[in-house]
């Protein structure tokens, strides 16, 4: 965020009747103008630049920064700052979808980056969660994965080499469900953990968030029509790009 000049709130303050606008509203108007002019997680000028620039009280600027905070304009990142929000968020409902499905379904183009592909001996973790004895081999794939071009979602997934035998010759899936499904393993049934977690320095270059930035970590264990195993996925989506969206019903009393 490049702007420095100084102006105050003074004449900017509109009235409400014969009210005068309460100094923080004002200076949230005058911090949303600042916010649509940058591009997302850019810099917010600091808590004490602001009070400088639009001479105002470090209380007014807290209550302006709190209420777009609130209205998820802008976040906050322990130790380095406050920075512009990114507005699109993914809502990913409760369905079986891949990410390549989730993202098509805004419009965007699905993409990413391979950043791993191997065979590796199933640990105790794998074997347990895809029913392999430990040592069996399995493809691990990391992906990084983009959405019209921007990071969204640094992917970890584990599968038993057997199901896509000849995938690591072949090179990166465009959609792994799209593989499982041409080799009779089509996904479908998910049990699935979601919690909330930080990104370490690596994950936040990969993703372009600063470090610490809040992210969702999705664990997933997928099941095919006939409850085979087909993959173990550990996933880390932005916390600003993914949210989920389920329905929820009341259970009857008898
Ligand atoms: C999603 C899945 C992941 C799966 C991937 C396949 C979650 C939490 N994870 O990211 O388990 O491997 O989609 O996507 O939804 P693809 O078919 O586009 O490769």
């Amino acid at each position: 965020m490049s702007r420095t000049t100084n102006r105050t709130l003074g004449g900017t303050g509109r009235t409400a009747g014969a009210k005068q606008e309460p100094k923080h509203e004002t200076l949230r108007r005058a911090l949303l103008d600042l916010v649509e002019a940058s591009a997302p997680h850019d810099p917010l000028p600091s808590e004490r630049e602001l009070m400088t620039r639009y001479d105002v009280s470090r209380v007014t600027v807290r209550r302006a920064v709190e209420r777009l905070g609130q209205e998820g304009r802008i976040y906050r990142v322990q130790g380095s700052g406050t920075f512009v929000a990114d507005r699109e968020t993914i809502s990913k409902s409760l369905h079986l979808t891949s990410f390549s499905e989730d993202i098509r379904a805004r419009r965007m183009t699905p993409a990413g980056r391979m950043l791993l592909m191997e065979r590796v001996p199933a640990d105790v973790v794998n074997a347990r969660d895809l029913f392999v004895e430990p040592g069996t081999p399995l493809i691990h794939l990391e992906r990084l994965r983009t959405a019209d071009g921007e990071p969204m979602c640094l992917e970890n997934v584990w599968l038993p080499e057997t199901l896509l035998p000849g995938l690591l010759d072949r090179g990166e899936p465009a959609s792994l469900y799209d593989e499982l499904e041409r080799a009779g393993a089509a996904p479908d049934s998910a049990q699935q953990t979601v919690r909330a977690t930080l990104v370490d320095a690596t994950q936040a270059t990969l993703l372009n968030v600063p470090p610490q930035f809040p992210a969702l970590c999705v664990e997933r264990v997928t099941r095919d029509a006939r409850g085979r195993a087909v993959e173990r996925a550990v996933s880390l989506y932005r916390a600003d790009r993914y949210d989920f969206t389920f329905t929820i019903t009341r259970e009857r009393r008898r």
